[in-house]
């Protein structure tokens, strides 16, 4: 991205611009977020409903660090998303509406009334299996009202959800159910992602082979045959029969675990990210509130599976806490035709449209009939999260899509932040095509360089480029690593001491807008899904075939990132198509689909340092097809390897 991107595109008219935020306003709240964060924060708690409100706000520290907010406040954020609704005379009103992959299919709707029922029901079921407040209840689900419904039946009696993305292998699961000791999973039959069945239960099953939990409770979904293992596994609809009516909200510390989400580091295993109750719930009900200005009655539609944070907050926490109607949608962009999420929009009057950069560039490749047959006039406004946006892709966004008339949000946030924190708003500030925008309220970012030296801050208005850091802590922020403190203090705090440091690699224009330039670890964005370049590399090794693998990501038209793998063989072993193709396999089936190498490329052996480090950059390079900058590679033992590594990157 460069400077000639940087035309602003001004705040939209008046008719479509946001009404949650004026310039004005968004500069005082902003100065009022840094320079009280006390009051600030104790004034927006107040929009939930707790039982001890709290009187403490953040009490936190990056060295040592311990994260704490409204630490003497108590509430249930399940009531806070459901009951309250109700309880205040809105149970009428549209909660979820279910628009399945089959386009002829029913759609489902429930009412905040009917959800405040399956979530009581699917409580109850839970009780009675034996779940307790504190136990970790593994979901994979697919893209369902019960998804949904499960999340929040585990936060009305205390259990702490750890869900998982249906694209994740047998053994995937089972490494997140014994990573977090997890004695409980929720799942369905099968899910349907284009007229494809995924076998979510046999998947189950073939990681329970691995590791062992209590219960198994399945939702009969597509009517699929599966397996029931007698004594483990309970039907939903079985169990639930004449549980009682009612199931009271657990009454929750502020502090105590909401849930873990898994998401891929630079090195090992997945981390299991911690978020808690209150800080959570106050940051992801007032980060909705403000960014997507929702008004009552709109249909808003956030594109996000809930197995990944975006889901879990802007599908379930942040439009449930503020009443809105959300609309979930079980199948893929492309299916039956290209034009799937514009009928979609057409047919419910979506009102906000909340989708990745990949979904965009894959749709905006198809052109432009798909999108212009379609009456999109219900359309207000278009958030975008999960990578960087190329600017043509945000044109097409906005001027395709959305008519050169509503608001585009580029939101920039991670799986640790638990909610948006880099953003325009819709009636504040004027976009720029590829910026993420400005911090939001309460957030102070600084550019440092890789020794730490502050190079932009929030409160100098100076242009930089370097590794994006946060200064002081938020509300949403994860709290820990789950089973590893350490781990979550070495991977975010001890880089940068004092600081909390995202990973990314940004760029601060003289206007002060963020430009976010990828990750600058060893993690690739592949289709918004963070993969660990380290996780296919073990999973690589893992094959009798493979001596060695290193991994890295290249420019991918379509997904962002694409994921390269250079790989030697054991002695005696011959590399050919075959093999190439049984090694994608072979991942697919140790991480899941998402992981699938786009690349696969034979060496003989690979570029390192004399004392044994493999030499990344040089990989890097080879595969972005950039030979003319390698740079220094005298230092390698066996700098003749290079040339076999271009030939090779050149015949594929
Ligand atoms: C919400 C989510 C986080 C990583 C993050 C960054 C990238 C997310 C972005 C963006 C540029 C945006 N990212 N949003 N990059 N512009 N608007 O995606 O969480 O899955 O944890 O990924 O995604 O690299 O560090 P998560």
């Amino acid at each position: 991205m460069t400077q000639a991107h940087d035309q602003l595109v001004p705040v939209p008219d008046a008719a479509v611009a946001g009404t949650s935020c004026t310039l004005e306003q968004y500069r005082e709240m902003y100065g009022r977020s840094i320079e009280d964060p006390h009051g600030f924060w104790l004034k927006q708690a107040q929009r939930l409903n707790w039982v001890a409100p709290p009187t403490r706000v953040g009490d936190w520290s990056f060295d040592p660090v311990r994260i704490n907010w409204f630490a003497d406040g108590t509430l249930n954020i399940c009531f806070n998303a459901v009951d309250r609704h109700v309880n205040a005379g809105r149970g009428e009103d549209i909660a979820l509406i279910f628009e399945p992959d089959d386009p002829v299919a029913d759609v489902r709707k429930l009412t905040y009334a009917q959800l405040l029922e399956e979530v009581v029901r699917m409580a109850g079921t839970l009780l009675r299996m034996g779940v307790a407040k504190g136990d970790r209840v593994t979901i994979y689900m697919p893209m369902t009202i019960e998804g949904v419904v499960a999340m929040l039946a585990c936060a009305r009696i205390g259990a702490i959800h750890s869900v998982v993305f249906g694209g994740f292998s047998p053994d995937a699961i089972a490494g997140r159910i014994e990573d977090c000791a997890s004695d409980w999973v929720i799942c369905a039959d099968e899910g349907l992602r284009g007229a494809k069945r995924i076998p979510l239960k046999a998947n189950v099953d073939a990681a329970l082979k691995k590791v062992s939990v209590r219960g198994v409770l399945v939702v009969r979904h597509t009517g699929g045959e599966i397996d029931m293992t007698e004594g483990r596994d309970h039907w939903y609809h079985e169990l639930s029969q004449g549980v009682p009516a009612e199931c009271p909200c657990v009454t929750m510390n502020a502090e105590d675990p909401l849930f873990i989400l898994y998401t891929s580091g630079s090195t090992g295993k997945p981390k299991g990210v911690l978020h808690t109750t209150g800080g959570y719930a106050v940051w992801t009900e007032t980060t909705f509130r403000y960014v997507f200005d929702y008004r009552a009655g709109e249909i808003y539609w956030c594109t996000a599976d809930i197995g990944w944070v975006t889901g879990h907050s802007y599908i379930v926490y942040g439009p449930l806490q503020n009443g809105a109607t959300a609309l979930i949608f079980e199948g893929v962009p492309n299916y039956p035709e290209h034009d799937r999420f514009w009928r979609i929009v057409d047919k419910h009057k979506v009102a906000i449209l909340y989708t990745a950069p990949t979904a965009i560039r894959a749709l905006m490749r198809e052109g432009d009939d798909w999108v212009t047959r379609h009456d999109l006039s219900s359309l207000r406004l278009l958030g975008s999260v999960g990578e960087p946006i190329n600017p043509e892709a945000w044109r097409w966004y906005r001027d395709v899509v959305g008519k050169s008339r509503v608001p585009v949000v580029d939101t920039w946030w991670q799986t640790e932040t638990g909610g948006v924190m880099i953003t325009t708003l819709p009636g504040a500030h004027a976009m720029k095509p590829g910026s993420a925008g400005r911090p939001f309220f309460g957030i102070r970012p600084q550019i440092v360089d890789n020794e730490g030296k502050v190079l932009a801050d929030e409160d100098k208005n100076v242009a930089a480029e370097g590794n994006l850091c946060i200064t002081a802590s938020w509300p949403g922020q994860a709290r820990t690593v789950y089973g590893d403190h350490d781990r979550f203090v070495q991977t975010y705090f001890s880089h940068y001491k004092g600081k909390y440091f995202t990973g990314d690699g940004c760029r601060r224009d003289g206007d002060g807008y963020y430009w976010i330039t990828g990750r600058v670890d060893d993690v690739i964005n592949v289709s918004g899904h963070r993969m660990g370049t380290a996780e296919v590399e073990s999973a690589l090794v893992l094959h009798e075939k493979v001596s060695e693998a290193a991994v890295v990501g290249y420019p991918h038209d379509i997904k962002g990132q694409g994921i390269y793998c250079y790989v030697t063989l054991k002695a005696g072993e011959e590399p050919d198509d075959d093999l190439a193709r049984e090694l994608r396999n072979w991942v697919r089936t140790e991480i899941g689909p998402i992981a699938s190498p786009d690349h696969i490329q034979f060496t003989p052996a690979l570029p390192k340092t004399r004392s044994g480090k493999i030499m990344r950059r040089i990989l890097r390079k080879i595969a972005e097809d950039d030979y003319g900058s390698l740079g220094d590679t005298s230092t390698l033992a066996d700098p003749s390897l290079v040339d076999g590594l271009i030939a090779g990157r050149k015949n594929r």
